[in-house]
């Protein structure tokens, strides 16, 4: 290919997104669905982080890759992300597994899930690839990251941010030189190694890679003939490329430096239930650190064209009314009180319910008299009159899931099942 004179990195990369991967932890909100399409922020979903940082950051192709549960994340992205254009040399595939090759299978691994779909990658003629996870709440600007690969000549460029050593063991743990050079990767180790000056706290890899093309192929095409590899980034490509090449460190506090894009970063993995509730309920702070109102990072999603969301009052003269809060199109909060929750699209709170801390996703219908803390409620349960929870652990244990963290999730089978005692 004729080296390119565009300086802008993003019209030579593409995004590929990871998005198959099961995310067992959140129990039942997983059970339809898979985690990249569980709903986050009253409106989105998780996945649509991702596809919205790789398009304000200017890249105009991208594949996503999808195994466990992927109707609704179809759905999803070709509802919300059908706007690219061939004519326009813009692409945006799906690419569910074993669909494309000769006795196809699952994809074994996340290596693997770009390694079956390499024609399609080569396709679209790009220099640099972006490897993405489809399940972080986040917003980055992967230009600099991309620019901080190319200025540093890396095989491969690993986004990463520091966070509390005992955290650690669920991510993949560096150390790193004083140029930033990774000099070891540990795959959730048992005991991850601290930083140096901050013994406490850890270097840990979101999952996000800047690659060059044509490294990774090669890369790609000798993993897949490794009959002990696992396939996988952060299992096996990874740690060998910090053996045997240059792997660099991209530090995300630097990214949002640099891009202005956050004052304070923001990352989660949104994994388990207590954390899904907690990244969704840090939202009705009053000056959140993840700005979801920044105009020029806007976080594309599929949105129904719905009414807007109406409050009314009933014939006592009972308000219905919500107060940090973030409420979707198409709820009606009649009589209802809503306090730090959010309410999904197309949410009903009737009379003299009450909801506090509480993350209802959308189309729930809450009936008179309910009183709802500190809960997550699935799409579509009917929540009958009167219930309350959040207020006996004990009792709510018996019918819904309660976490360590003190959160109930109800989903409608749990509801059934209560119903029918
Ligand atoms: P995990 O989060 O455990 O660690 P993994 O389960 O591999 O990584 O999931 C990464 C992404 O790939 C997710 O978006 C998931 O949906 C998707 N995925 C998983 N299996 C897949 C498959 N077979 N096909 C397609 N997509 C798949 C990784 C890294 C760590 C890092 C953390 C940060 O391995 O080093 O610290 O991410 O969250
Ligand atoms: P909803 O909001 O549940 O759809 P309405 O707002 O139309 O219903 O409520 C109808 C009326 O019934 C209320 O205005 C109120 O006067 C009465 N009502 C409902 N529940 C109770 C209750 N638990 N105690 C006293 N009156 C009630």
């Amino acid at each position: 290919m004729r080296p390119s004179v565009n300086t802008r990195l993003s019209n030579r990369s593409m995004a590929f997104v990871l998005a198959g991967g099961r995310g067992s932890r959140l129990k039942e909100l997983t059970d339809k669905r898979a985690k990249p399409a569980v709903y986050f922020g009253g409106k989105a979903r998780i996945i649509d982080f991702a596809l919205s940082n790789a398009l304000n950051s200017g890249i105009r192709k991208m594949a996503i890759a999808t195994q466990y549960k992927a109707h609704s994340l179809i759905r999803h992205i070709q509802r919300g992300w059908n706007f690219f254009r061939a004519e326009r040399n813009e692409y945006l595939d799906i690419l569910p597994a074993s669909q494309r090759v000769d006795g196809g299978h699952w994809y074994l691994g996340t290596a693997d899930a770009v390694t079956q779909n390499i024609d399609i990658v080569d396709s679209y003629g790009v220099e640099f690839v972006v490897i993405l996870a489809g399940d972080h709440v986040y917003k980055m600007d992967y230009e600099v990251m991309i620019r901080q690969h190319v200025d540093t000549g890396a095989d491969v460029t690993v986004g990463c941010l520091t966070v509390p050593r005992e955290e650690a063991r669920a991510f993949g743990v560096m150390k790193v030189d004083a140029h930033g050079q990774i000099t070891e990767f540990l795959e959730k180790p048992e005991d991850p190694p601290g930083m140096p000056g901050d013994p406490d706290m850890a270097l840990a890899s979101m999952g996000i890679y800047v690659f060059d093309w044509r490294f990774l192929r090669e890369l790609l095409l000798a993993d897949a003939q490794d009959p002990d590899s696992s396939h996988d980034f952060g299992k096996d490509l990874i740690p060998q490329v910090v053996k045997g090449g240059r792997a660099m460190a991209h530090l995300f506090i630097h990214s949002c430096i640099t891009s202005g894009l956050e004052e304070e970063p923001y990352w989660r993995d949104v994994g388990t239930v207590d954390a899904f509730w907690q990244a969704n309920i840090d939202l009705t702070d009053f000056t959140p650190k993840l700005d979801i109102y920044d105009n020029s990072w806007p976080i594309w999603t599929y949105a129904e064209n719905v009414p807007p969301a109406k409050f009314i009052h009933d014939e006592d003269g009972r308000r219905g009314h919500a107060i940090s809060s973030l409420v979707a199109g198409n709820c009606v909060v009649s009589g209802a009180e809503v306090r730090n929750s959010l309410l999904f699209t197309g949410v009903r709170a009737h009379s003299y319910s009450a909801l506090e801390y509480a993350v209802v996703l959308p189309e729930v219908v809450i009936h008179r008299g309910a009183r709802l803390r500190k809960c997550v409620i699935d799409r579509g349960v009917e929540i009958p009159p009167g219930l309350v929870v959040g207020e006996d652990p004990q009792e709510d244990a018996r019918w819904f899931r309660v976490t360590e963290g003190g959160v109930t999730l109800i989903t409608q089978p749990m509801l059934d099942r209560r119903a029918a005692e």
